[in-house]
This record gives C-alpha cells, structure tokens and sequence, in this order.
C-alpha cells in the first residue's frame, strides 16, 4: 500500500448516502486498498449540467499498491456495480469516483488525467479535500469565488462508520 491516492465521489440519484457508503465500503474490500480518511459528507448544487437534482458528494484518502490505471478501473466497476449509467455528460448519477490525485504524480493518458483538470475550480471537490489533504488550503477555496451552494450535510466522524456497514 505504497501509493498514496485521493478520490471524490458524489451522487444525486435514489438513495445517495448509501450509494456512498456502498462506494467507500468498496473501495476498502479490496485487497490492494485501504481507507485511510473521509470527509464530511457535502450537499451540493449541480453544476455544469443545473437541470438535475442536488448532490451529496465527500472525498477519501487511501493507500493503494494498485497503478493508477489499475485504480481508475476499480472506481469504474465499482460504479457499475452501483448502477451507474452514462446517458448525459455530467448528468445525473447514482454514483460517481473520480481520482484526484495519485502520490503527486501528473498522469495523461487517454483514459485518465491526474491531477483531476477540474478539480480547483470545483467547491464540492475541494470543501471534501480541505478536511483531509493538507495540500488543499483555504487560500485555494477563497480564490474559487463564483461557486456556492456548497453546505455540510453529515458530519462523519471516521472510517469505521463508512466500511462497517451492513448491506
Ligand atoms: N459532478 C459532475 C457534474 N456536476 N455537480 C455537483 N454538485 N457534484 C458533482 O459531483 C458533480 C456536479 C460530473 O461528474
Ligand atoms: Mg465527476
Ligand atoms: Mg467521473
């Protein structure tokens, strides 16, 4: 577990608290990873796409011995397993993972690009980091000024919540 990887995820479809916890719960089941931190859970407005419904999004911290793209293809099956459909970009769904950071690599493939391209611009992307990635400071949120809509949902208390519960 020798990589140091974050992940955000978000929801707006159904049951989306469960969905989350159904995401992180498997992303810890994994053999080659493990949940070190999550954030509070967010509600958030849509943006880029507004005509759909509020999200609930957090973001974790984990250690990994997976490759990136071995990652990226764990966080695809993961979301398919939780029902996750591709009808419009950026719309609607039950559950999304996005790898934000991976060590401090800069990944450009076609498949993935680390450090996520949006993540500074995206309040319910960087409110989620700043409680667990040290690297992401309150300087970089106060420039991100044109975004709100962004609102503590579930303050979580630790890991064990998250991978402990019955499904
Ligand atoms: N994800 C998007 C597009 N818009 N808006 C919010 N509030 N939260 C998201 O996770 C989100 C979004 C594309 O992945
Ligand atoms: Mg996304
Ligand atoms: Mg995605």
């Amino acid at each position: 577990m020798n990589n140091t990887a974050y992940i955000a995820l978000g929801s707006n479809i159904g049951k989306k608290e469960t969905y989350l916890k159904e995401a992180v719960k498997k992303l810890h089941e994994h053999p080659e990873v493990q949940v070190e931190l999550i954030s509070s859970i967010y509600e958030t407005a849509p943006v880029g796409y507004e005509n759909q419904d509020d999200f609930l999004n957090m973001a974790v911290k984990i250690t990994t011995s997976l490759r990136p793209e071995e990652l990226l293809s764990l966080t695809q099956k993961i979301e398919q397993e939780l029902g996750r459909t591709r009808e419009v970009r950026w719309g609607p769904r039950t559950a999304d993972l996005d790898i934000l950071l991976y060590n401090r690599e800069n990944i450009e493939t076609e498949q993935l690009v680390v450090p996520h391209p949006r993540m500074y611009e995206r309040l319910f992307v960087l409110v989620p980091m700043s409680e667990i990635c040290p690297e992401i400071g309150e300087v970089q949120i106060n420039a991100v000024t044109d975004q709100e809509g962004v609102s503590i949902w579930k303050k979580t208390c630790g890991v064990e919540e998250f991978v402990h519960t019955e499904s």
